[in-house]
């Protein structure tokens, strides 16, 4: 394995934030960047983190013929699914390899998406099972882009992007954007809050910054 660096016990840095918000843009950058400084990291995503199981669900969960047809209640066990086996198939094992992992959303989504925006359970029965999924696996820094989803869902129309989840109204959106306000505040994590409508070499000198403080 020569030739980089391995943190010691590894590092799992997440990206959270509403359609558009920029995450999916950020994590893939930060992934090169330190890839380029000479660090062994990761780049995933959630949900469809591995091809062997994750991708089926995914493909399950984002499908629009599926709209108005999948039950809530079902949604939420498949996103918590797809986390375990994320968990235990790529994150875990990158970790323990020294890796840094970067991310693209977890536990706050669940949250923010089908326990607050959908209303399908409360906050305890959220917490037993993403618990349960990640078998207690916290994020050590979480970057939570924050964007106005009429600007975020803009920026997806133009990307020609038609998922389930696009498919949904502005109220909805709006809804995610306060179930991560609503995350951020209340779960102990550590995070930072970055506004997603600054240009992205700005956002891109803030993640560095923050990011470099936790590298050894
Ligand atoms: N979901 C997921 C749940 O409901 N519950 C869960 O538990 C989980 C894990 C996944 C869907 O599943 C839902 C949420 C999602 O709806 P997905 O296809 O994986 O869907 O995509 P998303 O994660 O939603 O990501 P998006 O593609 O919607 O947006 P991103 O990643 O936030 O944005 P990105 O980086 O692709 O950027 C969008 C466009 O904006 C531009 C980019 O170039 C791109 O064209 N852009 C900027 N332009 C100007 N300034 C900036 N700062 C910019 N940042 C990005």
């Amino acid at each position: 394995m020569g030739g980089g660096y391995m943190t010691k016990n590894g590092l799992f840095i997440v990206f959270e934030g509403g359609e558009g918000s920029g995450k999916t843009t950020l994590s893939k950058w930060l992934y090169e960047w330190l890839s380029n400084q000479g660090y062994y990291a990761l780049w995933t995503k959630e949900p469809g983190g591995d091809q062997a199981v994750c991708d089926k669900i995914r493909k399950i969960l984002l499908d629009p013929a599926h709209k108005g047809v999948m039950s809530p209640r079902a949604e939420l066990p498949l996103f918590e699914a797809d986390r375990a086996q994320h968990v235990d198939s790529v994150i875990k094992p990158a970790l323990s390899e020294g890796k840094i992992v970067v991310c693209d959303r977890f536990s706050a989504s669940t949250f923010a998406y089908q326990c607050f925006a959908r209303k399908v359970c409360r906050t305890d029965d959220f917490d037993g099972w993403d618990a349960f999924a990640t078998n207690r696996l916290y994020p050590d820094l979480t970057f939570w882009i924050d964007i106005d989803p009429e600007l975020g869902m803009s920026r997806n129309a133009q990307d020609g992007k038609h998922d389930r989840f696009e498919l949904e109204d502005l109220e909805f959106h709006k809804r995610v954007r306060e179930g991560f306000e609503i995350f951020f505040r209340d779960y102990p994590w550590d995070w930072e809050k970055l506004d997603g409508s600054l240009p992205l070499e700005v956002l891109e000198r803030q993640v560095i910054e923050k990011t470099l403080r936790l590298i050894p």
